[in-house]
Parts: structure tokens; sequence; C-alpha cells
């Protein structure tokens, strides 16, 4: 299931070292390591998936899971008053550079909207 050379799956291995904040059999979390926000988690399915193109039916429940699973990291970080962003990049258009899917935690500063 992983991708030898896919660094988050490198990461989930434990061939490189990240700061974990949270993991289960199906999900790690960790910190991004260039944070664009004082809070800033990368939230992945331990499956190897690349893209949000290649998501499929049976990934439904897991790619749910990161959602979930971001909302209780952010009533734990206690950034779920004052809010917080979830973000998911796709491809060249979305500035995508890492290609295993992940979901961005940013919180602890405004945002502002549009995107960049
Ligand atoms: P994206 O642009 O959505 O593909 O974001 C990829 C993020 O991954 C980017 O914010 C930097 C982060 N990142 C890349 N390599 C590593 C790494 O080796 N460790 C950690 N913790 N984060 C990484």
């Amino acid at each position: 299931m992983s991708e030898s050379s896919c660094i988050f799956c490198q990461i989930i291995d434990g061939a490189i070292p990240a700061d974990i904040y949270y993991q289960d059999d199906d999900i790690l979390a960790f910190r991004d390591i260039h944070p664009v926000a004082p809070t800033h988690l990368l939230i992945i399915p331990k499956k190897h998936i690349a893209t949000a193109n290649d998501f499929s039916d049976e990934d439904e429940r897991l790619i749910g899971k990161l959602m979930t699973t971001a909302s209780k990291l952010a009533r734990e970080l206690r950034v779920d008053r004052s809010g917080y962003r979830m973000v998911m990049n796709c491809n060249r258009d979305a500035g995508q550079t890492v290609f295993h899917v992940h979901l961005h935690l940013l919180a602890g500063r405004a945002f502002s909207w549009p995107p960049g």
C-alpha cells in the first residue's frame, strides 16, 4: 500500500521523522515542516492516494474520517471557537506539491478570502 518514493508514506513508515500529533489505524496527523499559521497540521490517510482525483467509492469512509479527525483535533487544540481552515490542494493550479492526499488544518490567525 505504501509507495517507496512518497515522502508521506516514508513518514508513516517511520523512515523520515515528523512531529506527529495524532495517529490511529487509518490516519496520521503531523505538523507541517513549513507552517503558514500558528497551528498547521497535515492530516493524511495511511493508505497512499496521490490526489483527490484518485478517490474511489471504497475511500468514502476514509476521506470522511480525514474531516472528522480534523474537527476533533481542532476542538482538542481549542481553535474551534476562534475558527480554522481545512484545505486540500489538488494538482498544479491548487499548488499541490506532495502527491499523497493531505488535509491542511490551519488555525491561530485570521485568513483572507479569496485565497491567493
Ligand atoms: P501541498 O502544497 O498541499 O502539497 O502541501 C504540502 C505540504 O507538505 C507543505 O505545506 C510542506 C509539507 N511538507 C513537505 N515535505 C514535508 C516533510 O518532509 N515533513 C513535513 N512535516 N511536512 C512536509
